[in-house]
């Protein structure tokens, strides 16, 4: 952690005076005097920034709508087109020509393609849908590989005011349709398979399966986008081959023009029971910040070449792939493959390729690359040229000092700044981070609040508490890229953001501690039944209710996270069995079927890494498993907590046995 504690003063590194000189937002008293316009006029503050970086159809006259506080709107009657603000717009500026994807497939083959290749592709594609009927409001649901036909249909959608649901190519067959199900998708784009790491993996033959699971009678359309040629079965009434779609479609197509409040998309995340939320994002106040944070976090300029590794299926590669970047007319690397293949150099092999001046990846990747590197010279960082970054960024999990130093030192060679950005899907862009060229960094420290975002750390009844001291993280004022609603249960959205005793405010479900002198925050993690592992949210209900449904073997799960090296957090179940508690081989056998079965019920992400077996759980007399105790058990300590209030307390040695 990097809050002083008295004994260690944490290493502060200031900006370079070069990276003052050239950044959007100059220095400490530049980053200062936008914060004091925002708590000036909060309103005339995000007014100015929309009416300076959105090209609107119609100007918005009113800025922010609190009558029906929690569910806020911004910018409501003002109309625009978020396609258009992304590729119009740069090609009617003279950009047509500019490079604004450079694509590496998972074989290295690389292909380009232009601001004008991207707009005729998007016009094609939103043609190709509204031809099948696709029109304002409908809800697609995108199940793809990392491509630009990815970012296209992406694009297409929002061109035709279509709401897209981007679905992780991870997730199950089930998972998939839960998604389909819970949107009422009308149309479903997917490919025949995706290559990752040298191997084929399918798509098409797990939407087959999601649809014959029975609950998406919704989808008209399967459309297919052929990626590597494999084999897959089809239904001719209800697939069809992208390319067959796209025949003989007009490269022009008249964008709708939305109201700004219209939903842009939705995108399913975990929260704290067992069903993920699709949390639903608006168009202008969501771009606004999408464009705003790439312009100031990042500092994007016309020449840098910029690489987000998110896929976009995670907020991340929606709001810095498919959506910042391209608001801004930048040039962006899109990557289909995993950072280790054909070997762990991978990453730092395209930086050199294609002279990549601005890297924003995940605390996971940059550990196990770390352990790769130390592990093998050939894949270690120094043996490639990574002089073109100039910024270096970080996202999705805390990331810890160890990490952020080999980051400074070994890929950015010790001149480049690290943006560590705190957000989460339901912010749609940044909300705590440095400015590369202001503010002066503290490894493991998201440092402060971007200009109009007002975070603070409360108490359990909103009262903000004295720095250096920890307590919750909430955002005091609303902001235009929060989240509008959870899809089709308002009440959950009001629960989950906005429970009453905390003022009003958005509850970001976070911990965090201010640093007493600087004032800087470190988030101290979730507070409620989220894991990150690897930088991916997982309900620990989710994965409970996965394990419980295998009906046949299992009688109770509970599930808790702890601490790991690589992944931030290792998923650890407690078992309990139908039948006698197994050991041995047994033991192994069945936690790798049941291992298995939580990949096929939700994704290979949400396998539980250990699974212990217990005759019971730890319970208090009324019933309620007490977790803690459990978290104590999966980090292997010895349980020094009062444990009184245990029905059963013998059963704690047993659960601390491996079996
Ligand atoms: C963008 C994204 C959100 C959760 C969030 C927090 C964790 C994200 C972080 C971070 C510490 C950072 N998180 N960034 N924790 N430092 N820089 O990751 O969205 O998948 O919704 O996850 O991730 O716990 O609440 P999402």
């Amino acid at each position: 952690m990097s809050a002083s504690d008295g004994l260690h003063e944490p290493k502060i590194y200031a900006p370079s005076e070069a990276a003052v000189r050239s950044a959007h937002v100059s220095g400490m008293p530049a980053y200062q005097a936008l914060v004091d316009e925002a708590n000036a006029d909060h309103q005339a503050f995000w007014a100015r920034l929309a009416r300076e970086h959105l090209s609107w159809k119609t100007p918005f006259t009113k800025v922010l709508d609190d009558s029906e506080a929690p569910f806020f709107k911004w910018f409501e009657d003002g109309t625009l087109n978020v396609s258009y603000n992304c590729l119009d717009r740069n090609v009617e500026a003279g950009l047509g020509g500019k490079t604004a994807i450079i694509f590496e497939a998972d074989d290295g083959t690389v292909t380009r393609a232009t601001y004008s290749d991207l707009l005729s592709r998007t016009c094609r594609m939103a043609n190709a849908l509204r031809e099948r009927g696709v029109s304002k409001g409908d809800r697609v649901v995108i199940y793809m590989p990392m491509s630009i036909e990815g970012v296209v249909a992406m694009q297409a959608c929002a061109r035709i005011g279509a709401t897209h649901s981007v679905v992780f190519g991870g997730f199950s067959a089930q998972s998939l349709r839960d998604r389909v199900n819970d949107a009422g998708a009308v149309m479903l784009i997917t490919a025949d398979e995706q290559a990752r790491g040298g191997k084929s993996l399918p798509l098409k033959a797990i939407v087959d399966e999601a649809i014959a699971l029975g609950g998406c009678e919704s989808l008209k359309n399967v459309i297919v986008y052929k990626r590597t040629g494999g084999q897959v079965a089809w239904d001719a009434k209800r697939d069809v081959w992208l390319h067959d779609a796209l025949a003989g479609q007009s490269e022009t197509c008249e964008p709708e023009w939305v109201s700004a409040e219209h939903p842009l998309f939705l995108l399913y995340t975990s929260g704290s029971t067992g069903k993920p939320k699709g949390v639903q994002h608006s168009s202008g106040g969501y771009l606004l910040h999408a464009a705003l944070t790439t312009k100031w976090t990042f500092d994007l300029k016309p020449d840098d070449v910029f690489w987000c590794t998110a896929d976009i299926g995670w907020v991340t590669g929606h709001t810095y792939i498919t959506y910042g970047p391209l608001a801004l007319g930048g040039t962006e690397v899109v990557f289909e493959g995993i950072p280790t293949y054909p070997d762990a150099g991978r990453f730092w092999k395209m930086i050199q390729d294609h002279k990549v001046t601005i890297f924003y990846t995940a605390p996971t990747a940059i550990r196990s690359l770390i352990k790769a590197a130390e592990g093998n010279a050939a894949v270690h960082p120094d043996r490639y040229d990574l002089s073109s970054l100039r910024l270096l960024g970080s996202v999705g999990e805390p990331i810890n000092p160890a990490a952020w130093e080999w980051y400074h030192q070994h890929i950015g060679g010790g001149r480049c700044p690290i943006v560590d950005t705190f957000w989460q899907t339901e912010t749609g862009g940044h909300m705590i981070t440095p400015l590369p060229g202001a503010t002066p960094l503290v490894p493991g420290s998201c440092t402060l609040p971007f200009p109009g975002i007002d975070a603070a750390v409360v108490d359990e009844t909103g009262n903000e508490v004295p720095n250096g001291q920890g307590g919750i993280l909430v955002v005091r004022k609303p902001w235009p890229s929060m989240i509008r609603n959870i899809y089709g249960d308002p009440e959950r959205f009001k629960k989950s953001y906005y429970p009453p005793e905390l003022k009003g405010y958005y509850l970001a479900g976070d911990g965090a501690i201010r640093d007493a002198k600087t004032g800087y925050f470190t988030i101290t993690g979730r507070i409620d039944d989220v894991l990150n592992v690897s930088g991916h949210r997982m309900g620990t209900m989710e994965i409970e209710s996965a394990l419980v449904s295998h009906t046949d073997l299992v009688a109770e799960a509970a599930v808790v996270g702890r601490p790991d090296e690589t992944t931030g957090e290792a998923i650890c179940a407690f078992v309990v069995l139908k039948r006698p508690r197994p050991t041995g081989d047994e033991a192994k056998k069945i936690a790798k079927e049941l291992r298995d079965w939580v990949g096929k019920e939700i994704g290979p992400i949400a396998k539980p890494k250990d699974i212990r077996f217990g005759d019971n759980l730890p319970k208090t007399r009324s019933g309620k498993i007490m977790r803690r105790l459990l978290r104590s058990i999966a980090k292997g300590e010895q349980i020094t907590q009062d444990t009184s209030t245990l029905e059963n307390p013998a059963i704690l040695a047993q659960l601390s046995e491996n079996n």
